[in-house]
């Protein structure tokens, strides 16, 4: 109802076209005469921001007005994809505005991908941020994320003769999106020193003098809700030097150098998004960014809390904030300084607020992601803070001591300071310590974190204060935008779209499973988003593909742990399977695309390895006259989010094969069900939860389980696994053979496996991942059994929408109710 007076509302496609003129005329200062699709972009994207921007600030005044409890989710990492898409389709007015469009000779779509992604993230963890400020706004809970405004995004990945090449992404030359707030800075300090003092009560006092001072300014991002007024706000820090332009001083005596120098240190902190997944390297200018990022979004929360004129004590009733993964835990660290050393509270009733206002959110395991920072660091950079986490320590293990008096290995086992040489502060522990809740991102998971890397904490602190909100997904992107025939089929048969804001609705499909017409459209949809598809990749990398062959598809980082190797070793036994047919037999099999994308962290010498062989393999395979549209091999370069849009809808398979217990949760492998796809996969991460919504017969999963991954690691350590499977063994032979290029470039890949302990278990699961992948086959061939669990799997996923989660992470960890447009009083 609230769309029909609606703020943010267009009266009609006139009042539309109408804004879009007036910004190309006057904003832009171009003719309509020469308006081309960039400027019809940006007119466009500035005509629905002037709309949001009404609702932004009525209900950034509602939600002060009525003084609800805030959530503030900080995230280094915020993958937001385009705007202008989302943005038209949660005010329900993208058809007017193709209509506007097309009377002004433009196409909707060539409009929409004009606009550069905002890729502030590298992967899962940044992408789930992106949903969850999707779901909080879409839900009406008073919420902000809190992020670091890179001046450069994650790079874009180039393909050059096989080899990943990076770009820098710089994305700021036109961003409508974003609002400087030149007015909202705050000063933050490094380095120094800590002098102790004595108030006139005899308590001692802590002073920081800081050794640098850098400004951080805030600009802001609208982040609309779907169907709803509620608009809240992304807030990104950048960073500036604290003099301003640089420093006039220095200047005026000559020292024009050293001046811009320090003009450059200050704007270095948010210059680059670090293109790390899953891999801590422990580097200076990364903890900089940390603190700078922590210290302005506190400094922004604190401020905003003591306008309320509250006692401290009622912070957290005021204020939730959840960490997403450790890169936040300094915030832990910061607001315990702030109210001891600068509002003078006691210890212990600064640490109560500070516990009950953080949560934390692990999402990985893997032993080389989990931060740690070097005490001699922490030391230089922040010499206050570092005095802060020994003393929480203190006090954390003193409590330890009482309750487990003579363990003394433990003490050591869960100490925030790590003994070695250089000492390291431990950040998940001190981030477990710091919060009242600690949570896993899906069942398995959580399980392991509370019986593995952290079952020490389990026993201090009891069972209850970890816990699981299992990932989902916004089907406002993934499904409606990314797929929207497909969302218009789902919303003739569930009565209107309601289903996108409640997607257990999803389960009325079952009732139309077969129904004829509606599983022939479901096909043709599938086949339509193929056909589009194959047009990208003829685009993008000159190979033709059969858009009737099955399209396999493994798009998401490139890691040993999620064994894209395994799959394209599995590609090349296909490969050899079909070489050795009779042409006749030949003609009997299935043809097949088998489809990668990722980017590799530009360290990662092996993955970098494993996309050359994917691509050396394509350029043989798709080149042999013998096998034609029986398989190809592609490799989509710059995998992003709006590439994940095309990808997504358009697949029959996809891959989520990692290492069983090595995958958190994984968020694409429910994307790419909730469009349609069937899945091949391992029993890891969140794949169990799907297999468990959607019924066993609709997944393709193989593997060793979780459970067994420790012993089998040590049977490889010792010499007594078993021999390796003859068609893996044949594969490496064919490597080495040269048939696809220099053997000497996939050396590493293979010794990986046969020499070095085959960590990630690729041999212990690739005789299983063969046979999975020939009852794909077999099923695919059933061509009206495959449309029955596709529609059937579709109907299970109403679990996955990222409302879902927020609703638990609500309930369970923030304690913070909705706020309607209705509600202001
Ligand atoms: C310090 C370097 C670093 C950078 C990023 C360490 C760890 C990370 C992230 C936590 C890695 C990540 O993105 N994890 C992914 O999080 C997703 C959302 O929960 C899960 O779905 C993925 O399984 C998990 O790999």
């Amino acid at each position: 109802a609230w769309l029909k007076n609606q703020a943010s509302a267009f009266k009609d496609k006139e009042g539309f076209e109408h804004e879009v003129v007036r910004h190309v005329e006057t904003t832009l200062a171009r003719s309509l005469y020469n308006c081309d699709e960039v400027a019809a972009y940006s007119a466009t994207a500035l005509a629905f921001r002037d709309r949001l921007i009404l609702e932004w600030n009525r209900t950034q005044q509602r939600q002060t007005f009525t003084d609800s409890k805030r959530v503030y989710y900080l995230s280094l990492e915020f993958l937001m994809g385009r705007a202008l898409d989302n943005a038209m389709l949660n005010v329900k007015q993208k058809d007017l505005a193709r209509d506007g469009l097309a009377d002004l000779g433009f196409r909707i779509e060539d409009v929409i991908q004009q606009e550069h992604d905002a890729a502030l993230g590298n992967g899962g963890l940044g992408r789930l941020a992106a949903c969850f400020l999707d779901s909080l706004a879409s839900l009406n809970f008073p919420a902000w994320g809190y992020g670091l405004r890179y001046r450069y995004g994650i790079f874009k990945q180039e393909i050059i003769d096989g080899y990943q090449v990076e770009v820098p992404d710089y994305w700021l030359d036109f961003n409508p999106w974003e609002f400087p707030r030149h007015d909202v800075t705050v000063d933050i300090q490094f380095y120094g020193s800590v002098q102790k003092k004595t108030d006139e009560a005899g308590k001692p006092v802590f002073h920081w003098d800081a050794g640098e001072t850098v400004k951080a300014v805030a600009y802001d991002v609208p982040i609309p809700g779907y169907d709803t007024p509620t608009t809240n706000n992304l807030r990104l820090w950048s960073s500036k030097a604290a003099s301003g332009e640089f420093d006039f001083q220095k200047f005026n005596s000559g020292d024009y150098e050293s001046s811009v120098a320090d003009q450059q240190r200050a704007e270095t902190i948010s210059a680059v998004l670090y293109p790390n997944d899953n891999l801590d390297r422990g580097k200076e200018l990364r903890l900089k960014q940390q603190y700078f990022w922590v210290a302005a979004s506190l400094y922004d929360i604190v401020r905003r809390f003591k306008k309320t004129k509250r006692s401290w004590k009622e912070f957290p009733q005021q204020v939730a904030i959840q960490l997403n993964d450790t890169h936040p835990t300094l915030a832990i660290v910061e607001l315990q300084r702030i109210l001891i050393d600068l509002e003078g509270l006691e210890w212990n009733e600064a640490w109560d607020i500070v516990v009950n206002t953080f949560g934390y959110t692990n999402h990985t395991v893997l032993p080389e992601a989990l931060e740690k920072w070097s005490v001699p660091l922490i030391q230089h950079l922040l010499p206050r803070h570092l005095q802060i986490i020994y003393d929480i320590n203190l006090y954390f293990l003193q409590k330890v001591e009482r309750e487990f008096p003579d363990e003394h290995e433990l003490l050591r086992e869960v100490s925030i300071i790590e003994e070695s040489q250089p000492k390291m502060v431990r950040m998940a522990y001190l981030a477990i310590v710091g919060s009242h809740k600690v949570n896993g991102v899906a069942e398995l998971h959580s399980d392991l974190i509370k019986t593995t890397i952290f079952k020490d904490f389990v026993r201090i602190f009891g069972p209850d204060k970890f816990t699981n909100v299992t990932n989902g997904i916004t089907p406002r992107r993934w499904l409606h935008q990314a797929n929207p025939r497909l969302s218009e089929l789902i919303a003739s048969k569930t009565g209107g779209h309601d289903f996108l804001k409640d997607l257990k609705k999803l389960n009325q499909l079952e009732h139309y499973v077969e129904d004829k017409e509606f599983r022939k459209e479901w096909a043709e949809i599938k086949y339509a988003n193929k056909v589009r598809l194959a047009k990208h990749i003829k685009a993008s990398t000159g190979v033709t593909v059969n858009p009737a062959s099955l399209f396999d598809v493994q798009v998401k980082r490139i890691h040993e742990y999620k064994r894209q190797q395994m799959n394209i070793f599995g590609a090349i036994h296909r490969y050899l399977t079909l070489k050795d047919l009779s042409p006749e037999e030949r003609q009997k099999q299935l043809p097949r695309v088998s489809i990668f994308g990722g980017k590799a962290a530009p360290g990662y010498w092996m993955a970098k390895q494993i996309i050359h062989l994917i691509n050396s393999v394509g350029s043989v395979v798709n080149n042999d006259k013998d096998i034609g549209d029986l398989l190809k091999v592609v490799f989509l370069e710059d995998y992003n989010v709006s590439k994940a849009e095309i990808i997504i809808p358009a697949s029959d398979l996809s891959e989520h094969i990692s290492t069983a217990g090595t995958e958190a949760s994984g968020t694409s492998n429910m994307k790419f069900v909730l469009n349609g796809g069937l899945i091949i996969g391992t029993c890891d991460g969140a794949n169990i939860e799907i297999t468990r919504e959607i019924g066993e017969p609709n997944i393709f999963l193989f593997g060793n389980l979780a459970e067994d991954v420790e012993a089998l690691r040590h049977d490889h350590r010792y010499g007594k696994s078993n021999p390796l499977d003859p068609k893996l063994v044949r594969v490496f032979e064919e490597i080495e053979k040269g048939t696809f290029g220099n053997p000497q470039d996939f050396a590493g890949m293979i010794s990986a496996v046969r020499e070095h302990g085959d960590y990630y278990l690729v041999s212990d699961d690739f005789s299983s991942y063969i046979e999975a992948h020939a009852e794909v086959d077999k099923a695919y061939r059933d061509q009206e059994g495959w449309i029955t669990k596709s529609i059937t799997s579709v109907a299970g996923m109403g679990f996955f929408s990222s409302d879902r989660c927020i609703h638990e992470y609500a309930e369970e960890i923030w304690n913070v109710e909705p706020l309607k447009a209705d509600q202001a009083g």
